[in-house]
């Protein structure tokens, strides 16, 4: 495959962009290579500056729940960009978002929308710590919640995939407040209590891990952590970024039934474009400037063009829409397996609706313990594998995979063949 435009991009990047890349994953460090650079993208579909076309798994990390690039969602974002860009006052279109959002998640009463996921999480940290009088917060070994200095403790995604955990710059002073558990494991999170007990104002969680792969909540595990925070006092955060409007119509909450006090969204609900929210009760939100003391703002918060490309992406997420996706992903789920089994190759799969992982490992996957002890070197090469043949996963065990819409059962045919050849290639070698 041919990358010298790529390559010579990559190079011009690293002389002004750190790490020539706006954000870390996209550098392809763990895998290593150079990154395609995309000059476009359509529908299951991306294509890079060499004209190199690609089966995308990766979505722009989640929103791309359509497919790239739908007709409905260009033509609205056209539409609504010649009245304007930004106001810095309210427009109506933020209020039909918030009651699209709260009508389909259980559980949120009001939402204030921000510009990122990591805005979200931080914000609902703040308002848990707010609303509590509290200052401690527990998060999951792996779950990666953005880059707000509180979350950089153990976290998921790029930071797992460089291989730091803790980054530097994160004081002392914050990283005291941050109390570590292992997801699927409830006993260490009740020791924590028993330990911090009336201390911790929150307990935040992706409710299905997405940065350290795909992992599902096991048996009770969610609900038991609802149980513990109700005991003492402490707000459940559901961090559905990626999750929500992603694993059901009404995200996890609605997926496992389990309804926390403060949610945070982003991704879908842009459309692609940057955007993210937190909701959750009333009288837990009230608590919000200007309605109340805990104080949160932002330049382009509800921006008209990203709220407006929101509305048209969860207008097209029928109830269809998700039948749809789970069958698919079901179908692609399959079709690797019986590739796995036929050949006992040494792999795993995990899926939640149309997110999904393929870990190098044997036996099952519980949190990120588990995916540490994962075959980095065979997937690196699995990887290249594939984008060789026009197949583009995350550049990283730590990440999850996404299927949109536009992933027809021809394209996914296309992928569990190229998958097949792949894995054939790969332990012939090994
Ligand atoms: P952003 O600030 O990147 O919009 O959202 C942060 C975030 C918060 N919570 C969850 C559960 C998330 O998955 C994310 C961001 N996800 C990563 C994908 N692993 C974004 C990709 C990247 O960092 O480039």
């Amino acid at each position: 495959m041919n990358i010298e435009k790529s390559k010579h991009l990559f190079q011009l990047a690293s002389q002004i962009i750190p790490g020539g890349v706006n954000s870390p994953v996209r550098a392809f460090k763990s895998v290593g290579g150079i990154p395609p650079f995309i000059a476009k993208a359509q529908g299951a579909h991306i294509w890079d500056e060499d004209g190199n076309k690609y089966i995308d798994y990766i979505g722009s990390w989640g929103p791309m729940i359509l497919g790239h690039a739908h007709p409905d969602v260009i033509k609205a974002i056209q539409e609504v960009a010649v009245n304007g860009t930004s106001f810095g006052a309210p427009t109506k279109k933020e209020i039909t978002l918030a009651e699209m959002i709260v009508d389909r998640v259980p559980g949120c009463e009001m939402v204030r929308m921000v510009n990122s996921g990591t805005e979200a999480t931080m914000s609902a940290i703040r308002l848990a710590r707010g609303a509590t009088g509290r200052d401690k917060i527990i998060k999951f070994d792996g779950c990666y919640h953005g880059h707000g200095d509180s979350f950089l403790i153990a976290a998921g995604s790029g930071a797992l995939t460089l291989g730091e955990p803790n980054s530097p710059g994160v004081t002392k002073g914050t990283a005291k407040d941050t109390l570590i558990a292992q997801f699927n494991e409830i006993e260490t999170v009740s020791e924590l209590f028993a330990k911090y007990s009336n201390e911790i104002a929150a307990v935040i969680v992706e409710p299905v891990n997405g940065n350290t792969g795909c992992i599902p909540p096991q048996n009770d595990f969610l609900n038991d952590l609802k149980n513990l925070c109700n005991k003492d006092g402490t707000l459940l955060i559901f961090d559905e970024v990626m999750t929500g409007f992603r694993v059901a119509r009404g995200g996890a909450a609605e997926l496992y039934n389990v309804i926390p006090d403060v949610f945070t969204f982003g991704k879908v609900i842009g459309g692609g474009l940057p955007i993210g929210a937190y909701g959750g009760k009333k009288e837990i939100m009230e608590q919000v400037a200007p309605s109340g003391p805990i104080y949160q703002a932002g330049t382009l918060s509800g921006n008209p063009i990203a709220v407006t490309a929101g509305i048209e992406t969860l207008k097209l997420l029928t109830e269809d829409s998700y039948k749809i996706l789970e069958e698919n992903s079901q179908y692609l789920n399959n079709g690797v397996q019986n590739i796995i089994d036929e050949n006992e190759y040494p792999l795993w799969q995990e899926r939640v609706g149309s997110m999904f992982s393929l870990y190098f490992h044997k036996g099952p996957i519980l949190n990120t313990k588990d995916v540490a002890n994962c075959d980095f070197e065979a997937f690196n090469s699995f990887f290249h594998g594939l984008l060789n043949k026009g197949v583009f996963i995350a550049p990283s065990q730590y990440e999850t995979g996404f299927i949109s819409l536009a992933h027809s059962k021809s394209i996914l045919d296309e992928t569990i063949e190229t998958i097949y050849v792949t894995l054939k290639e790969l332990f012939v070698h090994v």
